[in-house]
């Protein structure tokens, strides 16, 4: 059974230690539906994506599962986003990207250089510096786990507390592979929770995708979510995605509720910003792989 916990509790969890693992998101017969209906997908990518060693997006998840749309859309978890971020107009980022983090196979015993990141908009070339003096929080990660996320399948590194740096991590955590444990990443730890759980982590957060770590020999499948007040503008141009999800006839099948939240969060253009907000700048034309 999911731990009980308080709405407050999460919250007060959330703003003391800028994480917080929500468990119970999606249920256990919601998350085999979620991996039948995400490798019947994969089956359809092309160029085929690779087997080991790499993480891979499977694009569209609120067009072709109803149990994606639920997920994403979870009162609680929402309500504690908008809480932490102090504002109910809110909006994802991306469309909701189901990744698929393969086994290690060459990257077994490895240490490959890099990946230490801050999540959207707290990236260097979009918001106006690396250091951010502002006490508002821009944005929220919301990654829920379908797969668990543990020790020996590549649970996210991260540094606890880093939020409150208020900067982009320093070059020297990308700078050699990341030894746990060893300095600088003496203080890296990996965010650990079971599988329907949700991570819900300040974007400030220094964290990392640790495919070596991955000797589970299994897939980690999870939903990233970059959530932020709605004149955030978005990462990359999400209407493709919702004519997409528009076309699949989706939002027939789905609640009233679940429907409505989805086309907040997905679908609502960019809102004018307000006049204290900094300005996150627009990115550049042309397509990009998404740095989450
Ligand atoms: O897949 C992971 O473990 C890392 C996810 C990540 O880097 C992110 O959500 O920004």
């Amino acid at each position: 059974m999911p731990q009980e916990k308080s709405f407050d509790a999460y919250l007060d969890e959330l703003k003391t230690h800028g994480f917080t693992v929500v468990e119970g998101v999606v249920q256990s017969e919601a998350l085999a539906r979620i991996r039948k209906a995400t490798y019947a997908q994969i089956a359809n990518l092309d160029p085929p994506p690779p087997a080991t060693d790499d993480r891979f997006g499977v694009p569209d998840g609120i067009a072709w599962s109803e149990d994606v749309c639920r997920a994403v859309t979870h009162p609680m978890a929402l309500a504690l986003i908008r809480a932490y971020l102090g504002t109910e107009e809110i909006h994802f980022c991306h469309q909701p990207a189901m990744t698929v983090l393969r086994p290690a196979k060459a990257l077994i015993g490895q240490y490959p250089e890099s990946g230490w990141h801050s999540d959207y908009p707290y990236h260097p070339d979009v918001y106006p510096d690396d250091r951010w003096e502002d006490e508002a929080v821009y944005g929220v990660q919301f990654n829920i786990c379908i797969d668990p996320f543990r020790r020996d399948n590549a649970g996210t590194q991260y540094v606890p507390g880093s939020h409150a740096n208020k900067r982009f991590p320093p070059r020297a955590l990308n700078e050699g592979g990341t030894r746990m444990g060893r300095p600088p990443h003496e203080a890296v730890q990996q965010m650990l929770a079971p599988a329907g759980a949700a991570l819900i982590y300040d974007s400030r957060m220094w964290h990392r995708a640790s495919p070596e770590l991955n000797v589970s020999g299994q897939d980690r499948l999870a939903i990233l979510n970059a959530v932020c007040p709605n004149w955030v503008r978005a990462m990359v141009d999400k209407k493709p995605g919702t004519e997409r999800f528009l076309s699949s006839g989706m939002s027939d099948q789905l609640p009233a509720s679940v429907c409505d939240e989805i086309n907040r969060l997905c679908h609502t253009p960019n809102q004018a910003a307000p006049a204290s907000a900094p300005v996150i700048l627009e990115k550049p034309a042309g397509p990009r792989r998404i740095a989450i």
